[in-house]
């Protein structure tokens, strides 16, 4: 797949048509909710990280803590060990890394590491120094849509109007971030699905995405194997586990495209690279029914 968009340390312009980049997943933890522990070792991680480097993955999103609703927070210490040794190595391959943190502390370490981006869910907001480190490394900074930390985020789900105030609030990241330097160019945003939102919320979101994208950054999707994917379908009854959620979270990867998401993050690259390919001949390659002479 030919993409104009850049990778690395550089601009991240977002130019339609191209279909969006993959993030692949790679959680280095025990307990999250879609891989929690499957690849817990350094060895098993980076193994892991290569594999979906070699599905297709544009960008591999390293990350030590688990954010699912309820998590405690793994001491700094306890990230560091986690992370460090697979940044490392995948950086050392020549993958392009992102280090997915709320903590400035790791950022840093990462970076150092050979990590190109970081990705933290908190957008800032969790760690007053993270908004330093990314603009002294001048470096791309994925800001989500967050309300609090996963323990309680769930009672901060209310919303009058979850686009509207997903917009503004992520806005008003954007003013705080480029007030501490961080140069508008670097910015991607990211709606925060499953973070602070409930089902119901997240549907909307999804429906709305054109709204957050009209903001004018780069954007960010992950859905990759929500719990509001798995109850689809299920009406009252039990919702599909997280594993055999990637045909749903594959199909929320293709109307990103129409959407016009930046990259997607997702844990099974196979599977959303096909959908991405198929819904870009649909809607968005030179010459499809979506594609304008402008945009072709
Ligand atoms: N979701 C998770 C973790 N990190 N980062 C961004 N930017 N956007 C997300 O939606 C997001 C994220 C939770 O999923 P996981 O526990 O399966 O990694």
């Amino acid at each position: 797949m030919s993409s104009p968009w850049t990778l690395g340390g550089g601009r991240v312009g977002c130019l339609p048509p191209a279909a969006p980049l993959i993030m692949g997943v790679v959680n280095v933890t025990p307990d999250s909710f879609s891989d929690g522990g499957e690849w817990f070792t350094p060895e098993a991680a980076i193994a892991h990280g290569l594999e979906l480097r070699a599905q297709g993955a544009h960008l591999l999103d390293v990350g030590g803590e688990s954010t699912r609703p309820g998590a405690e927070r793994p001491p700094v210490a306890e990230e560091l060990r986690r992370v460090l040794p697979v940044v490392r190595a995948l950086a050392d391959v020549g993958a392009v890394v992102s280090i997915d943190t709320m903590r400035a502390e790791v950022a840093q370490a990462a970076l150092a590491a050979g990590a190109a981006y970081v990705n933290d869910v908190s957008g800032g907001l969790a760690d007053p120094e993270m908004a330093g480190v990314v603009a002294a490394a001048g470096v791309p900074f994925v800001v989500m849509h967050w309300r609090g930390h996963s323990v309680d985020m769930q009672r901060k789900a209310v919303y009058a109007d979850v686009v509207g105030e997903v917009c503004v609030e992520l806005t008003e990241r954007v003013e705080a971030l480029t007030a501490a330097g961080i140069a508008r160019e670097r910015l991607i945003l990211d709606p925060g699905i499953g973070f602070a939102k409930t089902a119901a919320h997240n549907w909307e979101l999804l429906r709305g995405l054109g709204q957050v994208v009209a903001l004018g950054l780069p954007v960010l999707l992950g859905t990759s194997r929500k719990a509001f994917l798995g109850a689809v379908g299920r009406a009252g009854g039990v919702p599909r586990p997280a594993l055999e959620r990637d045909v749903a979270t594959a199909v929320t990867s293709a109307y990103a495209v129409s959407a016009g998401v930046w990259a997607v993050r997702v844990h099974d690259v196979v599977s959303t690279r096909d959908a991405l390919d198929v819904a870009h001949e649909l809607w968005a390659a030179p010459g499809a029914a979506g594609a304008t002479k402008e945009r072709a």
